[in-house]
């Protein structure tokens, strides 16, 4: 976030007027949002709703039908992340078939409203379509199967995609390499740097990322991760970054070396980046959050954010929906929820202001010098 170079005046200048033209209100006052008040350098963004849990829910999918929801997505954030749109069961469902149409819908809208994209995701042991799970195939098959794979997708939005999670979760919590996924399992690690290869080839000027959860904290998993970057990085694999999706829960601390974190991986000249932040905790009886849970769950937000800030390369900052409305959160945790930034009628929550008013404060002090977006 700090560094002034050269070579992205230009982009900046670009970047500067565009915002300009998107986002008539202007940094200061209280019509600031968190795009308008975030330094110049930094994506501030957020998953976009639709597809994995929301399709158990009684309500139509989000993103292409609720119209409010729509106005805060492009007002409040410059970054977007298919939830799931892009995942392998949904953009895949089949052998010979693709699913592309929500995928596109999200790019375009995301064009249309200055927004940057990260594609999500390409190597995951979850989320993976039952032809493929179910199926049996040589491993010359299957590498073909990922590498068309990647080939297409990442082909598809060439130019468009900021940032690829290209291998998500790829460690458990012992740092050892998950082998409920299909293509490490079957092929072997080594599957980790073909994927890097093959998504480059795709889209040269996408940053490939290595994305991960349980990194929040230094212990064996970062530092798997921090080898596999050494190794990756040594036989000039394109590997770009490295992400925390932040995932966080007030029975745990607040995440106060995170910091520390992204910059063992900045001090490897890679990016970092924090991917799908929400902070959620036990709802009392009633279901409504004390005044008190808001304010931590407001410092926990802020953790987070000042981590990123105080790292030179970490450009891009996503929570993982702003609403309680559409959160994975209480479908995956039943007595936790109240997660992210804003109520289900999108009022605001302590959380949000407290982001809103560090972004503000770190534009004010001069951040935004740093690395431009292509
Ligand atoms: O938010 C996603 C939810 O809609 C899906 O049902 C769920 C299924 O695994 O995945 C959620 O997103 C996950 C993300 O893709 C990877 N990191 C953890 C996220 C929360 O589970």
């Amino acid at each position: 976030m700090k560094r002034a170079t050269r070579a992205v005046v230009a982009v900046l200048a670009t970047t500067a007027t565009l915002s300009f033209v998107v986002q008539p209100v202007q940094a200061g006052g209280k019509d600031q949002t968190l795009r308008s008040a975030a330094p110049r350098d930094l994506r501030i963004g957020t998953a976009v709703a639709g597809g994995g849990h929301h399709v158990d829910q009684p309500y139509p999918d989000p993103f292409p039908n609720d119209k409010p929801y729509r106005q805060v997505l492009a007002k409040e954030f410059n970054s977007a992340s298919p939830e799931n749109q892009m995942k392998w069961e949904f953009i895949h469902p089949e052998r010979n078939k693709y699913n592309f149409g929500p995928a596109d819908a999200i790019v375009r809208f995301a064009r249309d409203n200055g927004q940057a994209v990260r594609g999500h995701t390409l190597l995951w042991h979850s989320q993976n379509p039952a032809w493929l799970n179910e199926g049996t195939f040589t491993e010359a098959e299957l590498r073909k199967i990922l590498k068309d794979h990647i080939t297409k997708v990442v082909g598809r939005y060439k130019g468009k995609i900021h940032q690829w999670d290209v291998a998500n979760e790829i460690f458990n919590e012992n740092g050892e390499y998950r082998q409920e996924n299909i293509f490490i399992r079957e092929l072997g690690p080594g599957i980790v740097a073909d994927a890097f290869r093959w998504a480059h080839q795709a889209d040269p000027k996408a940053q490939l990322f290595l994305n991960d959860y349980g990194v929040e904290w230094p212990g064996v998993k970062v530092d798997a991760y921090e080898t596999l970057a050494k190794q990756l990085l040594a036989a000039r694999v394109p590997l770009h970054g490295f992400a925390s999706q932040a995932h966080l829960s007030m029975r745990y601390g607040a995440p106060d070396q995170l910091a520390g974190v992204l910059q063992r991986f900045d001090n490897l000249g890679l990016k970092t980046a924090i991917t799908e932040l929400d902070v959620r905790m036990d709802l009392p009886e009633g279901g409504v959050p004390t005044a008190e849970q808001l304010a931590t769950q407001a410092t926990y937000y802020k953790t987070v954010l000042d981590a990123c800030l105080a790292v030179d390369d970490c450009n891009s900052f996503t929570i993982w929906g702003f609403t309680d409305k559409y959160s994975w959160v209480p479908v995956f945790f039943p007595s936790e929820g109240a997660a992210t930034v804003m109520w289900e009628d999108f009022t605001k929550k302590p959380a949000y202001y407290a982001l809103r008013d560090t972004l503000a404060a770190a534009r004010g002090h001069g951040h935004g010098h740093g690395h431009g977006h292509h």
